[in-house]
């Protein structure tokens, strides 16, 4: 009998002098298109386009990664934990609707596609998985560990989240017994006061040292040595803590935050020591929660030690449809003139997010969301004109992870009249988080081999491959309330941070932007 054919490396090669292959690298010459607009003398704007062309350089070798979860007992850690055995061993359960077989439904890099390009005969679309666009880790494929103030294994942990399936339960319980959340740091005026009976497994000390920066340290490289990892990506999936106040002289740059640590200062969050410790240790450190974890002093040494970082607050569910509709809504031209956005819950979350300083971070990365969108139509909106926008987060214990969104969206429409919109959004919280929570270290990873240098631009060339900046603002699809690069704009608008990630992996590879013209299908 014949041996089958070997199975091809990657699913496409693309077929142009600009772009090339070697056996560790994709190479590729990326001609960037802007339009760059200036006003003239009568203040008529002037349009002119502008051309840069990078050279983009990934390395093909898809490490073996492990990820560490802050909050590993929790109900996204403990979720996500399962979500990848179970999908690792390829799982099936039988709940009481039938049978239910793991998957990676809702990671945009896993479960969503692409279009690679047009085939020529059929002059139909070819679409590809998100994931094969570059070499990317595979999430069956990585190692899990991390931190918790509370210190069940993770079996018992996942029994307390009350997510995921007994059936299912059953199957990973064993593997998740022998998995134990490292001891954590726990400063108790950063988390809400009823949080203080989980705290069982904590390090040492109740306010900021060094100390805890190198134990946290050293956590990260014995992890990696235990498990033979050649990359350790660190996630905040822990409490929302309150903010941290911003004081010149102790958070306001690199130097004073890190003197800020050694003399123990209360301003100093649990979260901003964590990421303190992985970017010292050169390992990036995503925060999914909604608190100030990168006050600007992380962010300049964030800079200073080129390391990543990237957030804040996943965005699940209530808060990317609102990124998604009013997206539409404003778009369409229809004047949105109040949001009033209710939720309740009753998880962890629900009950941390009860006490007023913690709600109050969620309340601000829930409401900033819309402000690009507004801010991008001077037809509709007048100049700082917004519409009225409330949240309102209510813990209710008896609905556990299933959380409830309700959500009215009142708008103007033509010759003034009105639309009402209202949304009921009823799922597993966790569920929603976890797939955000894996597509977060796939990209975060990937941009870790990811360079580029600038051939030949207005002035900006570059001699030498150089890293993304510091701050992944690419992550902004999976985040509330997008981190970007100091004096850099935030997006909110849910398309374009698709679009961005999309066609910033494609340039990776020499392909142009996803266009929507298909002009083949309109000149005839
Ligand atoms: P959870 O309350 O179930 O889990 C948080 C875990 O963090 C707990 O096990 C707690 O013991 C632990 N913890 C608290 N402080 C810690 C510290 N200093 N070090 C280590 N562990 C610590 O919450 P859940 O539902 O897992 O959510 C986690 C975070 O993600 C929350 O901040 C939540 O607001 C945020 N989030 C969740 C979303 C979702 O859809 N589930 C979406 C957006 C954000
Ligand atoms: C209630 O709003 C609790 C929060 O932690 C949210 O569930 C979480 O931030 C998800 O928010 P959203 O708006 O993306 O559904």
């Amino acid at each position: 009998s014949r041996a089958a054919p070997a199975a091809p490396k990657d699913l496409f090669t693309v077929s142009s002098p600009n772009v090339t292959y070697t056996d560790s690298e994709i190479r590729s010459k990326y001609t960037y298109r802007q339009t760059m607009v200036t006003k003239d003398a009568s203040g008529k704007y002037i349009a002119k386009p502008q051309e840069t062309l990078y050279d983009f350089k990934v390395d093909r070798k898809v490490p073996k990664t492990g990820v560490m979860l802050v909050g590993w007992g929790g109900n996204n850690g403990t979720t996500v934990t399962a979500g990848i055995i179970a999908n690792r061993r390829n799982l099936t359960w039988e709940t009481r609707e039938g049978s239910n077989t793991a998957n990676y439904y809702g990671s945009l890099i896993m479960s969503s596609t692409m279009k690679l390009g047009t085939d020529p005969e059929t002059m139909k679309d070819v679409n590809i998985p998100f994931h094969d666009i570059l070499p990317m880790v595979h999430p069956d494929d990585l190692v899990i560990g991390g931190w918790d103030i509370s210190g069940m294994n993770l079996a018992q942990a996942m029994d307390r989240a009350a997510v995921l399936e007994p059936a299912l339960k059953i199957q990973v319980r064993k593997e998740m017994a022998g998995m134990k959340p490292l001891p954590s740091i726990y400063y108790p005026d950063f988390i809400a006061a009823n949080q203080e009976d989980r705290a069982d497994n904590v390090l040492p000390g109740t306010k900021a040292c060094m100390a805890h920066v190198e134990q946290l340290r050293k956590d990260i490289q014995e992890f990696k040595a235990k498990n033979d990892l050649d990359k350790v990506i660190v996630q905040w999936t822990a409490n929302t803590e309150r903010y941290a106040d911003l004081v010149p002289g102790i958070n306001d740059t690199a130097d004073n935050l890190l003197k800020a640590i050694e003399s123990g200062h209360e301003e100093v969050s649990p979260s901003t020591i964590f990421a303190v410790a992985c970017i010292l240790e050169g390992v990036p450190f995503i925060n999914g929660s909604p608190q100030n974890t990168f006050v600007p002093g992380a962010i300049e040494l964030a800079e200073r030690h080129q390391a990543f970082i990237g957030g804040d607050d996943f965005k699940s569910g209530q808060t990317k449809m609102k990124s998604a509709l009013v997206d539409f809504l404003i778009s369409a031209g229809i004047k949105l003139t109040s949001i009033a956005s209710y939720n309740h819950l009753g998880n962890n979350d629900g009950k941390n997010l009860s006490s007023q300083r913690q709600f109050r971070s969620k309340e601000i990365s829930k409401s900033n969301v819309v402000d690009d969108m507004v801010e991008a139509n001077s037809v509709l909106y007048k100049e700082g004109e917004h519409p009225d926008h409330t949240v309102v987060i209510k813990y209710m214990p008896a609905v556990g992870d299933n959380k409830r969104a309700l959500d009215e969206y009142y708008a103007e429409i033509f010759m003034g009249g009105h639309q009402t919109i209202s949304i009921f959004n009823v799922c597993e919280d966790s569920l929603l988080a976890s797939p955000l929570i894996i597509d977060l270290v796939l990209v975060a990873e990937m941009m870790t081999r990811i360079q580029w240098k600038a051939a030949s631009s207005d002035g900006t060339a570059t001699k030498d491959f150089k890293r993304f900046h510091s701050v992944l603002s690419v992550l902004s699809y999976m985040l509330k309330a997008p981190l970007t690069p100091p004096g850099t704009p935030v997006v909110n608008a849910l398309a374009k941070q698709r679009s961005a990630l999309t066609n910033i992996f494609r340039a990776c590879v020499g392909l142009e932007p996803e266009s929507e013209m298909t002009l083949e299908h309109k000149l005839f």
